[in-house]
C-alpha cells in the first residue's frame, strides 16, 4: 500500500468511528442517540413488540459502534412510535408533540407504525451512553411507553 492510501484509510477509518461526527450534508442534523445505519452493512436484528402501553422488550444492550436493525411490529390495537433519542430530547419532543398531535416524524431515528404493521429502522450506535426509545403520541408514554438502550 503506497503512502496516499494509507493516510486515506486512516482517515476514512478516522471519520467512522468518531463519535460525534457532524452531519454536514445538505441540513445539518444530528442525532443524539448515534447515526442513521447503513441497510448495506452487517447488523443485528432485534424485535421489539409495541402494544398498549409498552415494549416488549423494555430494555436493550448494544456496544459501541455496533450497527442494529429494529424490526418494529405493532401488535397493540392503536397506532404507536418508535423514536430512538436521548430522554431530554425526547421530553422536549413530547411537549411539541402536545401542541401538535398529529405531527409526522420523517426522520431516519423515528417511525410511526400502525396496528398490525411491522417498521425497520437501521441505526448505528456511534455514541456511548444510555438512550432510550419512545411513543410520544400523548398520553403513550406517560402511561409506561418507554424502552432503554445503554450502549457500552
Ligand atoms: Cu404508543
Amino acid at each position: 500500500m503506497n503512502r496516499l492510501a494509507t493516510i486515506g484509510l486512516a482517515v476514512s477509518l478516522a471519520a467512522a468511528w468518531t463519535p460525534a461526527r457532524a452531519h454536514d450534508h445538505g441540513h445539518h442534523q444530528t442525532y443524539s442517540a448515534g447515526e442513521p445505519g447503513d441497510p448495506a452493512k452487517p447488523s443485528r436484528t432485534i424485535e421489539i413488540e409495541m402494544s398498549e402501553m409498552d415494549y416488549n422488550p423494555f430494555k436493550i444492550e448494544v456496544k459501541l459502534g455496533e450497527q442494529v436493525r429494529f424490526v418494529l411490529r405493532n401488535i397493540g390495537t392503536e397506532d404507536h412510535e418508535f423514536l430512538l433519542a436521548t430522554t431530554k430530547e425526547n421530553l422536549k419532543h413530547a411537549a411539541d408533540m402536545r401542541k401538535h398531535p398529529h405531527m409526522a416524524h420523517d426522520e431516519p431515528n423515528a417511525v410511526r407504525v400502525a396496528p398490525k404493521k411491522t417498521a425497520e429502522i437501521v441505526w448505528k450506535f456511534s455514541k456511548p451512553g444510555t438512550f432510550e426509545y419512545s411513543c410520544l403520541i400523548p398520553d403513550h408514554r406517560d402511561y409506561g411507553m418507554t424502552g432503554h438502550v445503554t450502549v457500552k
